[in-house]
């Protein structure tokens, strides 16, 4: 039987606090999908590779510092200058794997007081994902499980706060939150069926845009 061809790539965004193991698990599941024949490539914003990007990581390892508006402003470039060749690959068959995106731009700066339609608004018209997985835990869970680091943001409490604020860009249209509170196999599992449901039911060749 000839396995139908998808009209593109999907565009899958995974976002949470950190230490909930996104990245090692955006990772996984771009191997997994590749090894069934699903071409898939992993991203990730901050980009730090970029010169906008540069920037960004001076300010987050504490060397550069900007004001609010400024470095989410930077954080959204960092999202636009890539907006183009995201587009390709996901034309040309890519599934891409992001590893946070402006939901985590918008939480982040929100949780430090900035409006929230405020920092909404410049991401306004870049590509919309065809689904977030928002990965969840209790603060308990996150401080079981430790091992933060010295970056700006990497604080428990400033977690929590960055966790309220995902509540209030949710959207149950394209949003699927998942207990991230479990082994990593099952977490991978419970991703990847997800994953793999998003590519194989994109109907539009077209892609939406924010918000
Ligand atoms: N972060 C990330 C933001 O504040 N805004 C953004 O737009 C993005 C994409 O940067 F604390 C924050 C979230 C995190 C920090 O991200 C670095 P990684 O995923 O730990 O590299
Ligand atoms: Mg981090």
């Amino acid at each position: 039987m000839c396995k139908k061809v998808p009209l593109r790539g999907a565009l899958i965004v995974l976002e949470g606090c950190d230490r909930s193991g996104k990245t090692t698990q955006c990772k996984n599941l771009v191997k997994a999908l590749e090894a069934n024949g699903r071409p898939a490539k992993y991203i990730n914003f901050p980009d730090r590779t970029t010169e906008c990007g540069g920037l960004i990581n001076s300010f987050l390892t504490n060397k550069k510092d900007f004001n609010d508006e400024t470095i989410h402003l930077l954080f959204t470039l960092n999202r636009w200058e890539a907006k183009n060749a995201m587009e390709i690959l996901l034309r040309d068959g890519v599934t891409l794997i992001v590893d946070r995106y402006s939901y985590s731009g918008v939480a982040f700066s929100a949780a430090k007081g900035l409006d929230l339609e405020w920092c909404k608004a410049p991401e306004a018209g870049l590509l919309k994902p065809d689904l977030v997985l928002l990965l969840t835990m209790t603060a308990s869970a996150i401080s079981k499980r430790g091992g933060f680091g010295d970056e700006r943001y990497e604080v428990p409490e400033f977690q929590q706060r960055v966790m309220k604020m995902y509540d209030q860009l949710k959207d149950d249209s394209y949003w699927t939150e998942i207990d991230a509170d479990k082994s990593f196999g099952a977490l991978h599992d419970e991703l990847l069926t997800h994953c793999n449901h998003a590519i194989d039911n994109i109907v539009n060749e077209k892609m939406d845009k924010l918000w």
